[in-house]
């Protein structure tokens, strides 16, 4: 495994004139790569919207347990569908940042690129993005606990009451997996297939905190790619990381696409 590369905010005078760091360099150098992309809440931050983990997140100010649960939904459900609800509102009201739009650059730039969200706002359609796997289901859906139908979240919302019925007379749900619910089986077992064979893997924006979509950097420094983490703070798999840029995502995923996708 190659060294870590711990980084700061130390850029060499190399990196400020726009050439990646040596290790990053050696990897390039191997020919076209199979990328993979792994965002979380952190990468929306610039959009402004809240991240979960945050001082001034989603969880400082509510328990997971309260509105990410099955549970929570059957005994408070007016409560859970308005936090989605204002989510919604909050999702479709902000615009992707120069970090969605730069993976979404990177479309059609590499041998291949798989974009793993487990950010349910759909920014990174928006940027651009053509089939990012959403491991975390989207807020832009909701669908009926009796019979299944999906529909747009605009819609649920025109709905009667709260949360919104369907026309079979089920409740309506947003379309995001909660806490101990199974991830989309298709999206995640491609997830982990892209992770397995990648040669480049940039994590952007997550604390690695939630499973199974963390594990995903696990799977791919053990099949021996090269590991980019972009956080501003360190989490419980940056020892896994060949190189951290310490820094917003907005800044940090152009500058990492100068370097592999001048
Ligand atoms: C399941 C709903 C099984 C959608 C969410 C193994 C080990 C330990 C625990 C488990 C395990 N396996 C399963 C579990 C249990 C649980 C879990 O992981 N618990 C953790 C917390 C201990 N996992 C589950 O329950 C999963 N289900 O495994 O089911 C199963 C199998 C078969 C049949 C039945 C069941 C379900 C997990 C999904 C839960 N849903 N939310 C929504 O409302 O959005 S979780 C929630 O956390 C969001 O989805 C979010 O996407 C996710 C991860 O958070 P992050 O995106 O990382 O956001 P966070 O705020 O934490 O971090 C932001 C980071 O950005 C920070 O590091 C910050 O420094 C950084 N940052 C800030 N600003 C910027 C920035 N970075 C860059 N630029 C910036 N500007
Ligand atoms: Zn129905």
């Amino acid at each position: 495994m190659s060294e870590r590369v711990e980084r700061q905010n130390d850029r060499s005078v190399a990196e400020e004139a726009g050439s990646p760091p040596p290790q990053l360099a050696a990897r390039l150098q191997r020919g076209p790569l199979h990328v993979v992309v792994l965002s979380g809440a952190g990468l929306s931050a610039a959009s402004g919207l809240a991240t979960f983990r945050d001082a001034d997140g989603h969880w400082a100010r509510y328990r997971p347990q309260d509105l990410a649960t099955p549970e929570a939904f059957a005994t408070r459900p007016e409560v859970v569908w308005g936090w989605y609800a204002a989510r919604f509102r909050a999702a479709t009201a902000a615009a992707p940042n120069a970090g969605h739009l730069e993976i979404a650059r990177w479309e059609d730039r590499f041998a291949s690129l798989t974009v793993v969200t487990q950010n349910v706002d759909g920014l990174h359609q928006r940027a651009g993005s053509r089939e990012p796997l959403e491991l975390h289901g989207s807020l832009l859906r909701a669908r009926c606990t009796r019979c299944g139908r999906y529909l747009a979240m605009a819609e649920a919302m025109t709905c009667p009451g709260t949360p919104p019925c369907c026309d079979c007379g089920g409740r309506l749900r947003p379309d995001v997996v909660w806490f101990g619910e199974a991830l989309p089986y298709d999206a995640l077992a491609r997830a982990d297939r892209a992770a397995a064979a990648a040669d480049l893997f940039v994590v952007a924006g997550t604390s690695a905190e939630v499973y199974p979509a963390a594990g995903l950097i696990e799977v791919a420094a053990r099949a021996g790619a090269f590991v980019v983490e972009i956080n501003p703070r360190t989490t419980p798999l940056s020892p896994l990381a060949n190189l951290r840029l310490a820094g917003s995502a907005a800044e940090e995923l152009p500058r990492l696409g100068r370097w592999i996708a001048p």
